[in-house]
């Protein structure tokens, strides 16, 4: 922690204003009079006339500008780890869920000041040019923001950090409500230039493939036995640390063909045939897959997966080999963290490079491997546990089969010779899964291959170790670690919410920005009324904000003088969006029966997209809607009850939507969770949770002290407990409200003109056991929302725990996080560029 400290206070004097003096154009001139940077982008990129373009055209040049600032910094960062030649840390992800960039890049520069003064001066909506970005959104959800986060840290650290990821030209799936229904659209996010990425091609890599690809109608298809390659094309994009002293990468491959054209078929004639086959390879990095549970039968994925791992390696190995001779001094200079299993492949091409290329001994090249790998292990559900066909192995990647299986072999006799006659343990460790399909386990792989694997929240490593994969955790017990996730206070804090930042920042100065611990000084203005009030009033303009823009967007009016609780998440049956359903459904209920009753009106907000082949999760998407529907249209509960189903949620809404809400749900079965983030991302903006012990919600509960939760429902232990028995009708039947609430949905009050609509939701809850058990949590679930109401309408006492919530979260910096994983897992220290 006192590292933490130091790194802080140094990134805390500004670099920036030095770097702007040496530069020719100051922040004075990034916009504005002739010649600033600005303009120059605008004549010379876009050839327009700087009185007549568009509000795109004025972001692109800003956001060259700032680039142009930044990039003599990005130079100097590189330029000191080849100098210091310290260890590196490579992040390998499928996903990094970016969000926009422009707003931030400016803020961690620290020119927010003068930009704004420049964007005002010349008469520019600023808000309108940040709408102009799109958001980066290369990645499904927790697992790629989490990916964000830590880039955000590890540069505002001075770690000497790169990201490595895949450059998808589709991101996450936008998605469209109509008739309550999700629609799917494509996200051609880089259909205009994009002002942050710098192209590579001069470092450019080679992958090579034991198949060959054709398109055959719509689809790719594998011709085995003909061996072929693929070029990785690095896209580099900038990664400013607060402060701006370090520039670190986050680089993405984009795939190619070979420039080796065919002319054997061009002089057949076939032209068109020789050109699919650039298409053919472009198209491997054309998606993002939009399913975060299953990969089942998803060929390219896999093979997106392996483009990942060669790429990286192939680049991160040259770039290792240019400044050390000695193969064996690689863990002393490399630590690779690979999020997920998705880039767990990398233990086979490791092993590859060690022993064909470097041609290193089989002992030697495994403990190499092992102590350069480590592995992050983000969810227990069996259907999201990789497990690659063997045989897709044997056509793409046979050398890297023939190494698993031989590291399975070594891994099967130490089994046999640990735990004698115990074959029941051995297959249940081995590599491969037995069964009619042949099966390689990804996370077997990653955690055997690896020197360490973490969960992400304290409950999730201990489930990791106790069930998912305990003969593993018995045999490598020290291998096994926590590191409970974080987020990062620059974008979820100073950047989303101004008002509470400045606030924050008046009452305890600024070190909370590079030092969240430092929340803790608020806990005494708990107790201070002129503070409270202060806290009040950022969140009753945070919500008027919130009504503002989405009355202008889309028309929907909310009030900001009622109580603002959301939920907003993947659409996922164990986040129980469904469970939230009923609750307003009782709620809705309660004032039907009742009319007289005095309840604090309150808005109801879901976010979140569901995977386009889960049928049930668009069903509950559809359920929800027509939930708003038709409390809209009852008069006896208008301006009491709204329910809001916001469409499209992306990095960019919740930065909207978390400061503005007071209560955040997080309500997942226990035991399913893994940590969670976006629970965070309240907590820090002055929500108060209504959650489960699950994930991260327990330790958050734990730092703020439980009387400042509002928790509920089974713990893990009895969900696991609960197995043998539990009968969902037993509370259809002896819980009223229950009982009333599913009627009510299954009379079709909700579906009039479309009967029987939500029948598979019945069979959920009622026919098919209630796998996630809704209903046996509903009740504590309404108790625990009765004492938050209740609590609410004593407003000093809720902005007293309001600020105890803000003062505990300082611990959910994803710079402790990054702390730990660089003391405890990488063994990396900042490298400052002077
Ligand atoms: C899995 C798969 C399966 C193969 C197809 C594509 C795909 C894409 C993503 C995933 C990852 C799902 C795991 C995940 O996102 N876990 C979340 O990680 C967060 C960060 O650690 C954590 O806060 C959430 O609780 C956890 O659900």
């Amino acid at each position: 922690m006192n590292e933490q400290r130091a790194i802080a206070r140094a990134s805390r004097t500004s670099g920036i204003r030095d770097l702007l003096r040496q530069y020719e154009c100051g922040p004075i001139q990034l916009t504005g009079t002739n010649n600033a940077l600005y303009e120059r982008h605008l004549m010379f990129d876009n050839v327009v006339d700087p009185a007549v373009v568009g509000p795109r055209e004025r972001f692109e040049a800003i956001a060259r500008s700032v680039r142009d600032i930044l990039s003599q910094r990005w130079l100097h960062t590189e330029q000191a780890y080849q100098n210091h030649n310290p260890k590196r840390v490579y992040y390998l992800s499928m996903e990094f869920l970016i969000g926009r960039s422009l707003a931030n890049t400016i803020m961690n520069l620290m020119l927010d000041q003068a930009v704004r003064q420049c964007v005002d001066r010349n008469g520019h909506d600023w808000l309108a040019l940040l709408e102009q970005e799109p958001d980066a959104g290369l990645g499904n959800g927790g697992l790629g923001r989490l990916a964000a986060c830590f880039l955000d840290s590890m540069a505002t650290m001075q770690l000497p950090a790169m990201g490595y990821g895949l450059r998808y030209e589709y991101g996450i799936f936008r998605q469209s409500i109509s008739d309550g229904w999700q629609h799917e659209e494509a996200d051609h996010w880089l259909r205009r230039p994009d002002p942050w990425e710098v192209a590579r091609p001069q470092e450019q890599v080679e992958v090579r493939l034991g198949c060959s690809f054709e398109v055959r109608s719509g689809s790719l298809a594998v011709i085995p036995g003909e061996p072929s390659s693929l070029l990785g094309i690095p896209y580099d994009r900038p990664v400013v640390g607060y402060g701006g002293r370090t520039v670190n990468t986050l680089r993405l491959w984009a795939a190619a063909a070979p420039e080796v054209f065919d002319f054997h078929a061009f002089s057949a004639g076939d032209f068109v045939g020789a050109l699919a086959e650039r298409l053919t390879a472009e198209s491997l990095t054309r998606v993002l897959y939009p399913d975060d549970s299953t990969s089942r039968g998803k060929g390219l994925r896999f093979v997106q997966e392996y483009f990942l791992v060669a790429c990286s390696l192939a680049d991160l190995v040259r770039r290792f080999r240019r400044d050390n001779s000695d193969w064996h001094a690689l863990p002393g200079k490399i630590a690779i963290q690979l999020n997920d299993t998705h880039p767990s492949l990398a233990v086979a091409e490791l092993m590859r490079i060690l022993l064909d290329e470097a041609h290193l001994g089989w002992d030697e090249a495994w403990d190499l491997t092992r102590q350069t790998l480590a592995y992050t292990n983000h969810t227990l559900l069996p259907e999201a546990l990789e497990k690659w066909p063997l045989r897709w192995f044997e056509v793409l990647l046979p050398r890297h089969l023939d190494i698993i299986l031989k590291i399975n072999h070594h891994l099967l006799e130490e089994v046999r010779a640990r735990y004698p006659g115990d074959a029941g343990r051995a297959e249940r460790i081995s590599l491969v899964e037995e069964g009619g399909v042949r099966r390689i386990r990804m996370a077997n792989l990653a955690i055997v291959g690896s020197h360490s694997t973490n969960g992400v929240a304290a409950i999730h490593s201990k489930l990791l170790r106790t069930k998912t994969v305990k003969d593993l955790a018995d045999m490598f017990p020290d291998r096994f670690s926590n590191k409970t996730n974080g987020v990062t206070p620059r974008r979820w804090i100073r950047l989303a919410n101004p008002a509470l930042a400045d606030i924050i920042t008046q009452a305890i100065g600024d070190g909370w920005i590079t030092d969240l611990a430092e929340m803790e000084k608020l806990r005494p203005l708990a107790d201070d009324a002129g503070f409270r009030e202060a806290i009040r009033r950022a969140k009753r303009d945070a919500k008027s904000q919130f009504a503002d823009w989405l009355k202008s967007g889309s028309g929907v009016a909310v009030d900001p003088a009622t109580i603002f609780d959301s939920q907003v998440k993947r659409i996922h049956e164990y986040k129980r969006q469904l469970l939230n359903g009923l609750r307003v459904v009782v709620l809705y209920n309660r004032l039907r029966e009742n009319p007289d009753l005095e309840i604090a009106p309150r808005t109801f907000f879901f976010a979140g997209k569901a995977a386009p082949a889960y049928n049930l999760a668009k069903l509950i998407i559809k359920f929800l809607n027509n939930l708003a529907g038709t409390i809209d249209g009852d008069p006896a509960v208008r301006g009491r009850l709204k329910v809001v189903f916001l469409p499209e949620y992306c990095v960019s809404l919740a930065e909207r939507l978390i400061p503005a809400s007071d209560v955040s749900n997080q309500i997942s079965t226990a035991g399913y969770e893994a940590s969670g983030t976006s629970n965070m991302k309240f907590m820090m903006n002055g929500a108060l949770t209504l959650g489960t012990r699950d994930g991260a919600t327990i330790e958050m509960a734990e730092a703020a002290g439980e009387d400042n939760f509002f928790l509920f429902g089974l713990t893990a232990e009895q969900v696991i407990g609960s197995q043998g028995w539990y009968d969902p009708r037993w509370h259809y039947d002896n819980e009223p409200e229950t009982r009333a609430a599913l009627d009510l949905i299954f009379s079709d009050h909700f579906s009039r003109y479309e009967p029987g609509l939500f029948g598979p939701l019945r069979d959920v809850l009622l026919t098919h056991g209630d796998h996630y058990r809704h209903l046996a949590d509903l009740t504590s679930y309404l108790d625990a929302d009765q004492r938050l109401i209740k609590l609410y309408a004593d407003q000093e006492g809720w902005a007293r725990k309001v600020i105890l919530n803000i003062a505990a979260s300082g611990r959910f910096s994803s710079d402790r996080t990054i702390a730990e994983y660089a003391s405890e897992i990488w063994d990396v220290r900042p490298c400052p560029v002077p």
